[in-house]
Parts: C-alpha cells; sequence; structure tokens
C-alpha cells in the first residue's frame, strides 16, 4: 500500500495536546509513572523515566500487569505531583479522581469519559493522550511507546534519542503486522529514529531471530510456512546444503542470518520467495526489518523484533525493571534476561506440548478453546493460544480462546486468525462485551485480546462469545 494513504505529520490538534499535557509534566516536581509489564510497556516507561531524568524530577516507576481496582486505588491515592500512566489506563478513565494525570495509551479509551468528559479536565490536569481520539488506529498506526515518546519529545525535542525505544515498543506490540512494515504515525517516529542515527531499516527475511536463531531454526520456525521447509529440521538442514550454506563457522558455531554473506542471503532468499503461491505470504516474508544500531546482532538487542521479545520475556517472569534496565543501556540485565529468555522458552514448548498431550483443546460452533487451569501460566497462555492456532490440532478459520487461573480469577486470552479480522472480526469488542455481561473486564486488539472473568463463568462467558461471532457474521 502507498504511504499517501496514511498520514506523514502529526495533527495539529493532537500537537496542541501534546503542547499541553508537556507543560503539566513540567510543572510537576515529583511524578511516579505507572506502565505496563510487556515490550510496549517497558519502553513506554522507560522513555518516560528517561525524560524525567533528564528534567530532574524526582520520579518511581511502577509496573503493573494491568488495571485492577487496586491499581486505580493506588494511583488515585498517590502522593506525587503527577502520576503519567504509559501503555495502559485509557480504558480506566472514568475511575480516575485524582488531579495531576497524564496518560499516554493506545487502547481504547473508555467510551463513558469520551463522551461525558471527566470534570477534572476542565482544569487541565488529566491529560489522555490516545490514537483513537484522533480516529487513528491504536493497532497498527500507533503503540503506548509511541504515545509515550510523542510527549518525550514535545517536552524536549532532544528526546528524539529515544525514538528507537517506541519502534522496539511498537515492533513488540505487532504493529507491523497488518502492512508488514510500519505505517502512519509509527512511521513518523521511526523516521524520527532514523534521523538520530539510531535505527536502519532494511529489506529482507523477515523471520524471526536475524541475530540470534541458528539459521536451522531461523527457517523451522519461520512465519509465513514455506511447505516442505518450515517445521522441518531435516529439510531446514538439506535446504543449506543444497544451497551450500554452511551452518556453522569455522569455530563450529552455528551461524545465524547476519553471518550470511550477500550471496548466501540471496540464494536462500530466492529459494523461499519462490517456494511460496500467495502474494500475501511473499509480502510478509520479503519487507522491512529494524536494526537497532547501537547493539550488535548477537545480542539480542540489534534487531527491534529481538530486542522486544528479550523485554517481553522479562515482564512475562516478573522482571520488568531488568527489562526497563536494559532500555537504560544497563548491560548487566541482560544477562537476567537471557534466563528469562530461557526459561519463556522451556515454559512455552511444555505448554504447548501440555495442551497437545492432552488432548485439551475443544470445539464449539464458532470457537476453539482449552482450559489450562494452573497448569500454564497465565502471562503466556496468550502465545500458547497463537501458537496452537498454527498447530494441525487447530481449526485454521476459528478464533482460539485459552483459559488460565490469574489471581483475581479466570484470565481468558483470544486469539483470531487474519483471515477473521479481515472479515470483519473485532475480538477486542467481543471480549470486553462478553467479560462485562458475565461480571467481568475485558479488551485488547482486534488480533488479539483478553478478559478476566469470576472462577466458574467460564461456560457462560463462551456462550455470550458465540453469540457476539454470530451476530458479526450474520447478514
Ligand atoms: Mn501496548
Amino acid at each position: 500500500m502507498p504511504d499517501c494513504d496514511y498520514p506523514t505529520e502529526l495533527p495539529e490538534k493532537l500537537l496542541g495536546d501534546l503542547r499541553r499535557a508537556a507543560r503539566v509534566v513540567k510543572g510537576a516536581e515529583t511524578v511516579t509513572v505507572v506502565t505496563h509489564i510487556d515490550a510496549d510497556g517497558i519502553t513506554a516507561g522507560s522513555i518516560a523515566a528517561e525524560t524525567l531524568r533528564r528534567l530532574g524530577k524526582e520520579y518511581t516507576l511502577v509496573f503493573e500487569k494491568k488495571i485492577t481496582e487496586e491499581a486505580v486505588e493506588r494511583i488515585n491515592s498517590d502522593s506525587a505531583d503527577l502520576v503519567w500512566i504509559c501503555d495502559l489506563g485509557s480504558a480506566y478513565m472514568g475511575q480516575f479522581t485524582r488531579s495531576g494525570l497524564v496518560v499516554t495509551d493506545h487502547h481504547v479509551p473508555d467510551p463513558k469519559w469520551r463522551s461525558g468528559q471527566s470534570s477534572l479536565e476542565a482544569f487541565g490536569t488529566v491529560h489522555q493522550l490516545n490514537p483513537h481520539l484522533y480516529k487513528v488506529s491504536g493497532s497498527y498506526e500507533v503503540c503506548g511507546a509511541g504515545m509515550t515518546y510523542l510527549l518525550s519529545k514535545a517536552i524536549d525535542p532532544k528526546n528524539q534519542d529515544l525514538a528507537y525505544l517506541a519502534v522496539v515498543g511498537a515492533i513488540g506490540d505487532f504493529q507491523d503486522s497488518r502492512e508488514y512494515r510500519l505505517v502512519s504515525w509509527n512511521r513518523i517516529i521511526l523516521n524520527d529514529a532514523i534521523e538520530a542515527g539510531d535505527v536502519e531499516v532494511e529489506n529482507t527475511i523477515r523471520y524471526f531471530g536475524r541475530g540470534t536463531r541458528p539459521l536451522v531454526q531461523f527457517l523451522q520456525y519461520g512465519e509465513p510456512a514455506v511447505s516442505g521447509i518450515t517445521g522441518d529440521m531435516q529439510a531446514c538442514a538439506l535446504l543449506l546444503q543444497n544451497l551450500d550454506i554452511p551452518a556453522f563457522d569455522e569455530t563450529g558455531a552455528k551461524r545465524t542470518w547476519c553471518d550470511l554473506n550477500e550471496v548466501e542471503r540471496a540464494l536462500l532468499t530466492d529459494e523461499l520467495m519462490s517456494s511460496l503461491e500467495k502474494e500475501e505470504d511473499r509480502k510478509a516474508l520479503f519487507g522491512e526489518v529494524y536494526t537497532i544500531k547501537r547493539y550488535e546482532p548477537k545480542s539480542g538487542l540489534g534487531d527491534a523484533k529481538e530486542f522486544s521479545t528479550t523485554l517481553n520475556s522479562c515482564g512475562r517472569y516478573d522482571d520488568a525493571e531488568a527489562g526497563a534496565r536494559i532500555c537504560a543501556g544497563d548491560m548487566s540485565a541482560l544477562e537476567e534476561a537471557e534466563q528469562n529468555r530461557k526459561d519463556h522458552r522451556k515454559n512455552i514448548s511444555q505448554a504447548l506440548s501440555y495442551v497437545r498431550d492432552n488432548h485439551l483443546l475443544r470445539r464449539r460452533n464458532y470457537v476453539q478453546y482449552f482450559f489450562a487451569g494452573s497448569a500454564i501460566r497465565e502471562t503466556v497462555v496468550g502465545i500458547v493460544a497463537g501458537m496452537m492456532l498454527g498447530t494441525s490440532d487447530a481449526a485454521p478459520d476459528m478464533p482460539i480462546l485459552a483459559f488460565a487461573d490469574a489471581d483475581d480469577g479466570v484470565k481468558v486470552s483470544a486469539r483470531a486468525p487474519k483471515s477473521l479480522i479481515d472479515a470483519g472480526l473485532d475480538l477486542s469488542r467481543i471480549m470486553s462485551e462478553s467479560a462485562a455481561e458475565v461480571g467481568g473486564m475485558g479488551g485488547g486488539h482486534s488480533v488479539a485480546a483478553g478478559a478476566t472473568i469470576p472462577e466458574g463463568k467460564e461456560e457462560v462467558f463462551l456462550d455470550r462469545v458465540e453469540e457476539h461471532i454470530s451476530e458479526t457474521f450474520s447478514p
């Protein structure tokens, strides 16, 4: 799709709103930053924290898995002059009663707040910066870290050197999965990062793990799938052999995509591209990737996708702080992250086998689902659901819902195949409405959404979800 379909400049209204919010941040002496634990949240929180550090403010950085009633209470009673919430908060605007609040988020805002507006806003102390308020998508046009960066830059243009973190956040939130590249406000932010000399755009194979995955696994686990190669380790090794591309270097170390020379890359690209029949798959396979220039490819931080995966693995294992230290350039935190990442891989593959070996996947008319109970961590159950969707056990044309025990009820993670999204399915709305109908809370994005519902309501919840889906697709 040509660039002209997306804005290449930020709207005046946003710039005005950013300037007003920037004044509030600059006017505060003490600030509490509250942010989400995923890659987008960690980069957002890091941008906010660094911005405040540069301003000489007294600040603390707090991570929340999500906004619970207790979190709302903590935010409302926080004694800091200002609470700056990143990558969270918009859905709960109506519940915040404090003055001194800035929210930089991209999730669907609380509709009541939108129409009614908080009375505090009249005094200029509550500012919500969210793309939905400007009719811009929060799924592929800008993320939480992006909104946080835009405010950071409005506070001081010198903060352009933090733009690369917003690029990492956007990639972490799959904002490139619609066009296979960053577009719209994300593109504007990307251009800032390029101009600052921090990011380079490369056109190449978009498989995960350019710098860290051994070549065989790079091919084996790549998406989109290439028939005869994907999922088949021996076929991948054989392909490399046939193309005369050594899988090991002279020292016996496994080579990665980044180790390949131009000729080797061209050969492999050509082989993969010519094996794909669908134009859409070819677009997904070959396109933009984002290189973070300050880091070595093998560090796990040299590519935006790998960087965000490192941060996500920190967050999922209750160590978002290590992620924030990495964003601040503290390389001792990388070792911790590496351990987190190993645990993460092991956990996910064990969880996936658990669901498959025990034949937990069930099918209804419109959805497939499984109950993981306490066998799978609620923080990884969504990934497992997404991976299940790609296996032969699952129906390829149905949303998948995964249930796992959580501290405050039952966590539901939902993923939908792209074909259904293109046909108009909005998981975010369905999860939010269905959850509300059984006394829970939900939301998220159109392809990936979640909810927390009271224990014992699982079946009723599934009924509600099915009703909403059938309404979407009935004429
Ligand atoms: Mn986000």
